[in-house]
């Protein structure tokens, strides 16, 4: 009698474990960061998503790219962050690629704004830029050697990165 009790709250214990776990599995595992980032292509940083977009468009079709699955062009605010993001189109184009990112001063020639709407708080031109040569521009990462950023018409065809401010 005495062992068949134990033997119960043994198996009362080691179901309560069970139905944790798997009560764990339903509502505490992060299945929204896992669809983003392994079924959407979405990468997490610093709570932030990014996506790389191969196909190559000049700076106002990317930026349509990026809207159309819910996010602008990226935004970069840290040379952490900018990093990331030049390892991201690595890790898809071993060539690194320049792409357009959220950086514009398309509304007023010399005036750049984020297309997300975030403020202008980092920037890593290249030696020498922007040239901004009386145009509106876009910016491109991944320029030349040194890798930083360059302004250039927004007519160019480039690759390109997207963020979602909330991933
Ligand atoms: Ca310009
Ligand atoms: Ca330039």
């Amino acid at each position: 009698m005495k062992r068949s009790i134990m033997v119960s709250a043994t198996s009362v214990l080691l179901c309560a474990a069970i139905l944790s776990g798997i009560a764990w599995c339903l509502m505490g595992f992060p299945w929204n960061r896992l669809w983003i980032t392994v079924l959407t292509g979405w990468t997490e940083f610093h709570a932030r998503c990014f996506k790389f977009i191969s196909e190559r468009k000049n700076w106002a079709g990317s930026e349509k790219i990026c809207q159309n699955i819910g996010g602008n062009l990226a935004s970069v605010h840290s040379e952490d962050e900018f990093t990331f993001i030049r390892e991201l189109v690595k890790q898809h184009d071993s060539s690194e690629p320049g792409f357009w990112m959220g950086l514009s001063d398309r509304n007023q020639d010399g005036t750049w704004l984020w297309s997300d709407g975030s403020r202008v708080d980092f920037t890593l031109w290249n030696p020498g830029e922007p040239t901004n040569v009386g145009q509106k521009d876009g910016v491109q990462g991944n320029y030349r050697k040194t890798k930083g950023w360059n302004d250039l018409g927004n007519h160019w065809r480039l690759a390109s990165v997207c963020v979602l401010r909330h991933c």
